[in-house]
Parts: C-alpha cells; sequence; structure tokens
C-alpha cells in the first residue's frame, strides 16, 4: 500500500517529467511556451539533470543542440534560434548574426561542464560514450578556452561580462550602477515579455534601453571579441559567472582526467584557475561578509547583497577565514524566513520580492549554494535551503521562479529548469 506522501511525490515526477516533454521541441527544451520560445544556455545545462533520471538519451541530446550552436571562437551561445517565433522579443534580426543555427551573440554562466560531468557520472546506461563523448568534451575545452582568452586577456584571473544577460540574472541590483554608464538606445520597439507576465514582475523599460543598446554595439564591433573588450561601456567582473565558470573549469579538468585528456589546454586550463584563485579576494567586502560583483570601469564592488554572493560556495572560492563570517550572513539571511533564499537580501534597500532578479527565489541557484554548502561541510545549511526549495514546489508548482515572501508564483507557469530540479535534486 502506498501512502499518501508518495502518492503526492509520485504525482509531482509525474506532473514534472510531463512540463519537460511538453517543452520539448525535439532535441531542446523551452523554458516555458510564449514567454521563451528558444533554447537557452543555462536552461537547457539544468534541464539535461531533469532529464537524466527518465531520458538519459534525451539529457545529452539537450547538451548537443546546445553545443550544436558554438561559433567557431568557441563561444557557445546564450541563445540558439533553432526556428523562428514571434512571441519574444529581441529575436534574430535585431541581433544580427548569421550563423547556422542563428543565436544571439552573447553567452551565459558556463554550468554546462558541471552537468556533463554530473551526467556521465550518474548515467546508468552510459547513453553518450566514445567518439561522441569526446566530442562533447573537447568542445567543452574549446569554450572554456575561449572563457579565459577573449573575457579575461590581461590574466587578471577575473573574466568579464557584457551584459546582464550573459549573468542570466538580468535585472539584479548589483547591475544597477554599470549599467547607468550605457547609453539609451535611440530607436522604439515594441516588448514582448509584458504580454506574458504582468510589467510589475519584470525588469523597467530604462534597463531594456540600455540592454538594447548594448546589442547594437556588439553588432556595430562586428562582434569582434578584442574591440569590444576595449570599447563595452558595461564591463562587469561577475561574481556568479566567476564562480560558476571556476567549478565548471575544476569539474571539466576532472571529467578529462577520467578520460585520459591530458595536454598543453588542460594544464593551461588548470593554470587560469589558479589566477582566479589568487583574485577572488578582490570581490570580498569586509563590511557585508560576502562576495560581490565589480565593474571595471569605475573600478568599484557592486555593493548589493545578491545570492550571487554565496556562489563563491559551488566554486570552492571561499577561504577558510570568510567561512564561517560568509556562513553567518547566510544563517542571518535564512532566520524567520519561511521561503530560501531570495535573489536579493531582504534588507537590502533595492529588494523587491516580486521582481524577477531582485527578490525572487530560483531553484538552480540554491542547488548550486546547496552542493557548495555540501562540499563545505554545511549540511545544516544545506538542507535547509533544499527544504526550502522543496516547499516552494508543493505551495505553488513548477514555476519559473517564486515570490520571496508568499512562495507564489512569479513569472511564468510550467517552467522547465524548475521541473528538472524537482526531478533531478528535490523529490
Ligand atoms: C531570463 O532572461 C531572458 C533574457 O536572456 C529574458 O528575460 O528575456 C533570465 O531569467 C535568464 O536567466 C534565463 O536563462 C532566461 C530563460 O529562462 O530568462
Amino acid at each position: 500500500m502506498t501512502s499518501g506522501a508518495d502518492t503526492t511525490t509520485q504525482s509531482m515526477i509525474e506532473q514534472a517529467q510531463k512540463t519537460l516533454r511538453d517543452n520539448d521541441l525535439g532535441g531542446y527544451t523551452v523554458p516555458t511556451h510564449g514567454l521563451y520560445p528558444f533554447q537557452w544556455n543555462w536552461d537547457s545545462a539544468i534541464v539535461a539533470l531533469g532529464w537524466l533520471p527518465f531520458d538519459e538519451t534525451r539529457a545529452w541530446e539537450e547538451v548537443t543542440s546546445l553545443l550544436s550552436a558554438q561559433w567557431k571562437s568557441g563561444m557557445v551561445p546564450h541563445v540558439v534560434f533553432h526556428r523562428p517565433s514571434d512571441t519574444y522579443f529581441p529575436g534574430p534580426d535585431i541581433w544580427g548574426v548569421q550563423n547556422t543555427p542563428d543565436s544571439t551573440s552573447i553567452t551565459q554562466p558556463p554550468v554546462l561542464a558541471s552537468v556533463v560531468k554530473l551526467l556521465h557520472q550518474h548515467g546508468r546506461e552510459q547513453a553518450l560514450s566514445g567518439e561522441a563523448l569526446h566530442t562533447v568534451v573537447q568542445q567543452l575545452i574549446r569554450s572554456h578556452l575561449w572563457w579565459y582568452n577573449s573575457r579575461d586577456p590581461e590574466n587578471t584571473g577575473l573574466v568579464v561580462s557584457y551584459h546582464p544577460w550573459e549573468s542570466g540574472m538580468d535585472n539584479s541590483p548589483a547591475w544597477d550602477e554599470p549599467l547607468r554608464a550605457v547609453p539609451k538606445v535611440q530607436w522604439s520597439y515594441t516588448r514582448r515579455d509584458t504580454s506574458h507576465i504582468d510589467a510589475s514582475e519584470r525588469p523597467h523599460k530604462e534597463e531594456y534601453d540600455r540592454f538594447l543598446y548594448l546589442v547594437d554595439f556588439f553588432r556595430k564591433m562586428n562582434f569582434d571579441d578584442t574591440l569590444i573588450y576595449q570599447d563595452c561601456p558595461y564591463r562587469v567582473n561577475d561574481v556568479s559567472m566567476i564562480s560558476i565558470l571556476h567549478r565548471g573549469t575544476r569539474d571539466l579538468l576532472a571529467l578529462c582526467h577520467d578520460l585520459g585528456i591530458e595536454n598543453a589546454q588542460t594544464q593551461y586550463l588548470a593554470h587560469r584557475m589558479t589566477l582566479t584563485e589568487e583574485a577572488i579576494g578582490e570581490l570580498w567586502h569586509a563590511d557585508t561578509r560576502m562576495f560581490h560583483s565589480k565593474d571595471t570601469r569605475s573600478g568599484k564592488l557592486c555593493m548589493a547583497r545578491t545570492s550571487a554572493g554565496m556562489l563563491p560556495l559551488f566554486a570552492g572560492l571561499v577561504s577558510h577565514t570568510q567561512l564561517p563570517l560568509l556562513i553567518n550572513e547566510l544563517d542571518h539571511w535564512l532566520k524567520n524566513r519561511p521561503f530560501a533564499l531570495s535573489s536579493t537580501h531582504p534588507e537590502d534597500p533595492n529588494y523587491e520580492p516580486q521582481r524577477y532578479w531582485r527578490g525572487p527565489i530560483w531553484l538552480h541557484i540554491n542547488w548550486m549554494i546547496a552542493e557548495g554548502l555540501l562540499d563545505y561541510g554545511c549540511t545544516s545549511q544545506a538542507e535547509r535551503i533544499k527544504e526550502a526549495s522543496r516547499d516552494l514546489l508543493y505551495v505553488s508548482g513548477y514555476n519559473e521562479s517564486f515570490h520571496a515572501q508568499t512562495g507564489a508564483r512569479s513569472g511564468g507557469a510550467d517552467f522547465s529548469w524548475t521541473a528538472a530540479m524537482a526531478l533531478y535534486w528535490l523529490l
């Protein structure tokens, strides 16, 4: 006889699987229909983990379809426009990239390498192996080499991001200051996001004006990495990007080791990791006792307190002196809050519990923080974040994100990465 709890969990699993199947457009999974009708980079990486427990072949397809859009330079783009849709803005005509498949000209946090390591480690059928697996690993090596060479050409140890969309945390208050230096685009346009989602949950027009200025700028620079590095008005050491890249490189090198791939490229990646380990302290602030991104144009830290500041845990980049201070901050953040972890600290002046990356809770961020906490032996905090994440599923289902105070839906419904986190991590 099955208990009530088992029945509920079973039906949650079925619902999560259905969400992925419904969002499957054949080899790639859209985040949700309408609002996001294309393949997004870090969404697909997370979604591959969701496919893993019930369709391993399909999990690998998510990876290979994303990598099919890799640029010659090695960059894996942030959105791949496999087929047309008019429900999203800006589409391929605005980006002006002419590749097959079509894509945007920027990237997103490189969590893919960590995911590939997990698929390889936990896959029961070894659905991708031999030559095909080697091809994926070579593509990842090229991607990570591109990251260090083109986003940190001066060997500072800290790569840069050129657009809030690259961070994946589009309207985080961390970007308010660096974004102010970006002019507003001069042409008029019609947003599509606010026809799907209430405007109170989305970025403001002033942010979109600047997002689009940057898109134009990349096009005018002919997508040239060197020119963009020199002249981009927005150039930020994004602490989440840096942490995810660092963890990804570590996982990639471990996978290479398992597969017997050791050469000048892997040695070079290991060297780049040491530069990051030496430089990460620049992003620590003694008063907030957490990590922050840095605006490389002004040289100032972005002082908003956001969940990105916890991601060095995922990368193993927190020193033993910083660890107790950071954990103390986290404990305070979690204390007396029914849900966790808000994307902006509730005591930060820019906190808005319903507005996208200024407050709502995102489960894939929770997963990365919890993984990092476990690595550091902070099991009770990891468990607390996991339980709070599970509660959100039961309170309001497979949403894009969750209102930081009520746990209600924030953003789109029937969302792929949330269903994936349920299947891989929570249920
Ligand atoms: C959101 O970003 C897109 C632009 O890339 C948008 O709002 O139009 C972010 O939450 C991003 O992290 C995510 O990858 C994307 C699709 O879920 O949506």
